[in-house]
């Protein structure tokens, strides 16, 4: 079974003739599940799970839901929370905070965690390289969303607030049902406390199943179960768009994968990839088996009126794919991850969707490992500030279940890493760099690109490496910014205003010739508390 777990990468036009030598390096265990795990620094990454008889403990003995994984030590540091954060959805705000949004509802009276599915965790900013001093912050009696949700998917909008969307108002194991939520609401709320609640007939439609990525108009496009739409915030208008080809659903328990590809100048049209998900047509939940067929394929579609006019582009994967996640790199490749061939959360593998291709020619298998850790359900892989990939995570179990179990509670991390890093070969460096760039202002930074790289294939990528979980990296954003490079002075122009890129916390990378640097962190905008006013300047868009 193990054997099974293979990884496949899209090999670029330029970069096909260097030797692509992915690999995989297993080092420590997380003590936790790590179902959710986000990219908070250089050297930290936070992960959520819940209490379920975790190894790793708290100080005074408690086992730990919550903890902070060090990528210079790969050891974790448990973090008191108080609510249950199992299945919370999160996003960065405009401040620089990290919030962890809803959760599980309480397991055992009396005990730790507290019901989580009203629940609001602050995070950060965290400038403490071993997070010392760095805590989520909870008052749960006066910090919370208004209606219980497990399940939801949160993001940050353009005044760097969050919209919360959907789930479900108890754990149900599948998100379909009369327990359902079928409604968004915003945090900090928008109509005083506690906040409104706006109910959704297209979540209602869909059962609230759902990815949502904010578009460059400031609107919203929603993918749930196999129908999609666009949702005007301002005008509270839900717009219907084509439903995904051929019978196939990705979302939950069906999880598909999806990821905005990456935003460049002047118009910053939006093209949606999604991939993987069932292929089979709505199955009753109880009959789910894990001999189901999942789907090859991938489809995208790009939100302009001619894009819509074309419609959904139909794309193969080399092999049927289910419970896929997606990475977004900074060359703007999309690292297809961990995944099932069949069923609802079987047997985990990887791949990389190389996106300035011509379709047909944008996915293939070379060059890249095995892994031998099967992860699947309640697994995810990371981008990291280094650049490479953290992969951890996996518990298709009830609870804690160790071997010779099937598919055993999975404590082991691993890094994916790309051949510039395998074989430590040179990389572009950002020498130094503003901590922070005000919407359509220029930045100078001092870099380094090292003579053996092009300088005819530059990129700056800007980056929000979203929150990942059940396979969905909500919020995950690139921009490609404008830039010059002279010497080793790369001057940089912001994106134009919030709605290219919802003011708050960013990585910035510096791509030469496929190869990437490390990321270095950046706040886009103001930086103050939402919501902020519109910042930049409006430019036109053709984009829906
Ligand atoms: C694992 O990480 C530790 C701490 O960074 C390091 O000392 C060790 O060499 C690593 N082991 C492997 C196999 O990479
Ligand atoms: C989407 O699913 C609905 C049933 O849930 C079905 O009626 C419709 O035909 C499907 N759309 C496509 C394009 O397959
Ligand atoms: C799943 O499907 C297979 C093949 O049809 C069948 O043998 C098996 O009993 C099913 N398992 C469950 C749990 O229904
Ligand atoms: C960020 O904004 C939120 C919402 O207003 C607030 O609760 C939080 O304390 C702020 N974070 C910081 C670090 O100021
Ligand atoms: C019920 C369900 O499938 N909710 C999903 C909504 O989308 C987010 C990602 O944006 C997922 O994490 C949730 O699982």
């Amino acid at each position: 079974m193990r054997n099974l777990l293979s990884l496949f990468l899209v090999l670029a036009g330029v970069r096909a003739q260097r030797t692509i030598e992915w690999t995989f390096v297993q080092n420590g265990t997380s003590g936790i599940v790590p179902l959710e795990l986000i990219t908070v620094s250089p050297t930290l990454m936070i992960m959520y799970d819940r209490a379920d008889g975790n190894p790793l403990t708290l100080p005074d003995g408690e086992q730990a839901w919550a903890a902070l994984w060090n990528l210079e030590t790969n050891t974790p540091t448990a973090i008191p929370t108080i609510t249950d954060t199992f299945c919370a959805g999160g996003a960065f705000i405009s401040n620089g905070t990290l919030v962890s949004v809803a959760g599980n509802p309480l397991e055992t009276p009396g005990q730790p965690p507290a019901d989580g599915r009203m629940g609001i965790r602050l995070f950060g900013p965290c400038t403490s390289p071993t997070g010392e001093n760095c805590n989520v912050f909870e008052d749960p009696e006066h910090v919370h969303l208004a209606i219980t949700r497990w399940y939801p998917t949160a993001l940050r909008l353009p005044d760097g607030g969050l919209i919360v969307i959907g789930g479900s108002n108890t754990n149900v194991f599948y998100n379909v049902g009369p327990t359902t939520e079928n409604s968004i609401e915003f945090w900090p709320s928008r109509a005083g406390e506690p906040g409104a609640v706006i109910p959704s007939q297209f979540l209602l439609d869909a059962v609230p199943v759902n990815m949502s990525f904010v578009l460059p108009s400031g609107k919203i496009f929603m993918i749930a179960n196999n129908i999609t739409m666009i949702y005007d915030i301002e005008t509270n208008t839900e717009t219907r768009l084509p439903d995904l080809p051929n019978g196939v659903r990705v979302a939950n328990p069906f999880d598909g994968t999806a990821q905005l590809l990456p935003l460049s100048a002047p118009l910053y049209e939006a093209t949606v990839l999604v991939c993987g998900g069932t292929a089979s047509d709505a199955l009753p939940e109880l009959s789910l088996n894990i001999t189901d067929p999942a789907t090859d394929q991938c489809s995208r579609i790009t939100l302009t009126p001619a894009g819509l006019a074309k419609g959904w582009e139909v794309e193969r994967m080399p092999e049927t794919r289910i419970l896929v996640e997606s990475v977004l790199l900074p060359t703007g490749d999309v690292l297809l991850i961990n995944g099932a061939k069949t069923g609802i959360f079987g047997l985990s593998k990887c791949m990389l969707y190389r996106t300035s291709f011509p379709a047909g020619q944008r996915i293939t298998q070379e060059g890249l490992p095995s892994s031998d850790i099967a992860r699947m359900y309640h697994s995810a892989a990371a981008l990291t500030g280094k650049g490479n990939i953290m992969v951890a995570g996996s518990n298709p179990q009830p609870a804690v279940i160790l071997p010779p179990a099937m598919f055993p509670t999975e404590f082991r991390v691993e890094y994916l890493n790309p051949d510039f890093m395998t074989n430590n070969s040179p990389r572009p460096v950002i020498l130094n760099s503003p901590t922070q760039i005000l919407f359509n202002q220029k930045a100078t930074l001092k870099v380094t690109v090292p003579p053996s790289l092009s300088l005819g294939e530059i990129q700056v990528s800007l980056m929000d490496m979203g929150y990942v979980t059940h396979a969905q990296h909500a919020n995950s954003r690139l921009v490609f910014l404008e830039h010059t490079l002279l010497g080793d002075t790369l001057e940089i122009t912001a994106p134009p205003n919030n709605f290219i890129y919802p003011p708050g916390p960013a990585w910035l990378f510096l791509v030469a010739d496929g190869v990437y640097s490390e990321g270095v962190q950046i706040m886009v905008g103001d930086g103050g508390n939402p919501p902020r006013a519109d910042q930049g300047i409006k430019i036109p868009l053709n984009s829906l």
